[in-house]
């Protein structure tokens, strides 16, 4: 595990005692999570969200493929994985929408800015910082949490979606483009869940996705916030639990993530997670 310049760890997860299942390896991920304040300028968010909004302006979604994205799993069941605009969705730009909101997948790899910013030397220099061999980027998001009524993700292990053999190699990276803060919808996260192991998986099944295991109801009083400013960027352990909730302020809380996975030591992606590689786009090594 390599350290961590000039990343500070939100919460000093060792205070947390809890069962110790724990999943990581020699190439594991580093602890649950770190953030670092100003990641990028207030220009290449400004330029993030200017390409994004040309994107949105062009878009074109046809009624049918208006698909809700969610983290709960009787919507997803509903909304998700029963449609093929989804389970095709992991080498596309696509659009989900969840609950007046939408996002949008797969800019890593279509768009010249998003592209630029994942595999930039900071991005690149941050992930090997913290000991990454072989990350490819498995899929990105820009989320829009809209002012009122930008709906909540909830608690949600991302290796759930994600799941490798073994545990311990995906990491997100989640880069605040406005301040995302208590009032319009910033992270939560538990300190120490990832230390569990996965509560539950999403699979391919012949009618679409379907779960096995179930998300604990977590107790409320376990989550801590974590407000970061415009630029502030997270590193998103696959297997802790986090969440957002709802945004009903007058801010808007737009976030740019991807995830990526240590693909060193024989890593193995599950054939059964929702998202597979294609020929067309098969996970691009984040180092180039
Ligand atoms: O931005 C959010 O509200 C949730 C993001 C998330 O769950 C993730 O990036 O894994």
């Amino acid at each position: 595990m390599g350290s961590l310049p000039e990343l500070f760890p939100i919460q000093p997860w060792s205070q947390h005692p809890g069962p110790a299942v724990s999943c990581s390896s020699p190439h594991g991920l580093p602890e649950s999570l770190t953030a670092q304040k100003g990641f990028l300028t207030e220009d290449e968010c400004v330029a993030m969200q200017h390409r994004i909004g040309e994107i949105v302006a062009e878009m074109d979604v046809p009624l049918h493929c208006r698909t809700e994205f969610s983290t709960q799993e009787d919507e997803q069941l509903r909304n998700q994985g029963s449609t093929e605009y989804f389970l095709s969705s992991g080498d596309k730009i696509r659009f989900f929408f969840e609950k007046g909101v939408f996002d949008k997948k797969a800019l890593h790899a279509h768009d010249p800015v998003f592209r630029g910013v994942t595999h930039s030397p900071k991005v690149q220099a941050l992930v090997r910082s913290v000991g990454l061999q072989m990350p490819v980027v498995v899929q990105s998001m820009y989320i829009f949490k809209q002012p009122h009524f930008g709906g909540e993700v909830s608690p949600h292990q991302d290796a759930t979606f994600l799941y490798t053999e073994p545990l311990g190699r995906v990491l997100g990276v989640w880069i605040a483009m406005e301040d995302a803060l208590l009032e319009n919808g910033c992270l939560w996260f538990i300190p120490g869940s990832h230390t569990r192991g996965v509560s539950r998986r999403m699979i391919r099944a012949p009618a679409g996705t379907s779960f096995l295991g179930s998300e604990p109801a977590w107790d409320n009083n376990l989550f801590v916030p974590l407000p970061v400013r415009r630029g502030g960027l997270v590193l998103i352990h696959g297997e802790v639990v986090h969440k957002s909730e709802q945004n009903l302020s007058n801010l808007s809380r737009q976030a740019y993530t991807f995830h990526l996975m240590e693909a060193a030591a024989g890593t193995v992606w599950s054939p059964e997670n929702w998202l597979q590689p294609t020929t067309e786009l098969p996970f691009p090594p984040l180092y180039v």
